[in-house]
């Protein structure tokens, strides 16, 4: 009897070596870490029988044909992580997509369709200003404006996505055919307590959060912080310090809001001068996409009344937004039975998390599993899923793939 969880565990080990050196996993796209992983993730997809290749956008593609004009099922997660993240949170859905098929292989069960598992390069948008690259460009949504966007020294995504030996102009011709396209399944670490709490180690996901990211940047003027008067002082920081507590007051008014300043830089950033300019992450989630909208709102004009009430020039712009997005019913039925039927209690669960299957949802019906997450924590070194819950996770997933029909 193959453990598929214990294997699923140590290659979750190796490729965790994969990253800039620190505590937890550094992963973050087209770097040398995200290079060294891809032999890792290539390795996976042979043994399950997977034709392996990297698309114009950086994601590693494992594909099995399947007969002509049965359709493509699509699985997998995101290859990178945050700074000294976890080593579950993406990787583990690439690494169960392909135990996954290689499980209903060794039982001998050929799928009725093509089937194609997907490691993302860049999930997170912690390196680069935007998010989703890989997923948006199957799902025919890709923006190539982001490509000129830049990380913190100043690389833009095209030159990097470039050197690292994708396409950036060939990514537009990556749109997958709807007609195709039967559905999309990722399991992830759930990176909360409730399985947890329920004692459950799967569970069905309902919905996915909106999400929305704004550039931030207040401007005023240095001065020598023992001379300068207070009284005709222009400091950013105050200003800046203003819109954060603002923010966090905002996330408080709602249950559903989840708002977050994550980042910031000062400049010149020393102990003796004031501050003449700060910029800053603001991040707001909620399940309901007016409510996500209106308090991005409510935020930005709270920073222009802050601007003007400390005589700071301010620049603010969304830089990022991905709508919640419902599971579909048909898809998440048939994982329901999957997990009751391997052992689960079958638990619905709400993501308050951003997923790759955010942005697949344009290209196909979508379905997430979610596997216990012990403390509930993530995006933390901590993070951790164990052997025995990621081989429920694979049991699950091979019965639904092998419980389900090509298109036609
Ligand atoms: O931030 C998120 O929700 C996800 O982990 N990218
Ligand atoms: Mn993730
Ligand atoms: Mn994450």
């Amino acid at each position: 009897m193959t453990d598929w969880g214990a294997i699923a565990a140590d290659r979750l080990a190796r490729i965790a070596t994969c990253s800039e050196p620190g505590p937890g996993v550094t992963r973050l796209p087209f770097t040398p870490a995200h290079k060294d992983a891809l032999p890792h993730i290539r390795d996976w997809m042979e043994a399950a029988g997977l034709s392996v290749a990297m698309d114009a956008a950086g994601t590693l593609v494992g594909r099995k044909d399947g007969p002509a004009g049965s359709g493509t099922f699509y699985i997998g997660s995101h290859q990178d992580s945050v700074r000294e993240g976890g080593m579950y949170d993406g990787i583990m859905g690439v690494v169960l997509g392909c135990l996954a098929v290689e499980k209903c292989a060794s039982d001998g069960h050929a799928l009725p369709f093509s089937v194609e598992v997907l490691a993302f390069a860049d999930e997170e948008g912690v390196r680069f200003p935007t998010a989703l690259l890989g997923p948006r460009a199957l799902a025919g949504t890709f923006d190539p404006e982001v490509l000129a966007t830049a990380d913190r020294d100043g690389t833009r995504l095209r030159d990097a996505l470039a050197a690292f030996g994708g396409a950036p102009d060939a990514i537009g011709a990556l749109a997958r055919p709807r007609s195709d396209a039967i559905g999309y399944l990722e399991a992830h670490i759930e990176q909360g307590p409730v399985l947890e709490t329920e004692d459950e180690a799967l569970g069905v996901v309902t919905a996915i959060c909106g999400i929305e990211r704004h550039a931030v940047t207040f401007r005023g003027e240095t001065g020598h912080a023992g001379t300068l008067p207070m009284a005709i002082r222009r400091d950013a920081l105050v200003g800046a310090s203003a819109l954060v507590t603002a923010a966090h007051m905002a996330g408080l008014e709602h249950p559903d809001l989840r708002v977050t300043v994550g980042a910031l830089d000062v400049w010149p950033n020393v102990v003796n001068a004031v501050p003449r300019a700060v910029s800053l992450t603001l991040e707001i989630r909620a399940p309901d996409d007016r409510l996500r909208e209106d308090t991005g709102a409510q935020l930005t004009s709270m920073a222009q009344d802050i601007a003007a009430r400390w005589s700071l020039d301010l620049d603010m712009s969304r830089v990022y937004r991905q709508p919640a997005q419902p599971c579909a019913p048909e898809l998440r039925a048939r994982l329901t039975d999957a997990v009751t039927a391997t052992g689960g209690k079958g638990l619905s669960i709400a993501s308050g998390a951003t997923h790759d299957a955010s942005a697949m949802a344009d290209l196909c019906p979508i379905a997430m599993l979610f596997v216990r997450c012990r403390d509930g924590v993530s995006h933390v070194p901590e993070e951790h899923a164990s052997a025995e819950d990621m081989g429920a996770a694979v049991a699950a997933m091979a019965h639904f793939l092998g419980h389900l029909q090509p298109t036609s």
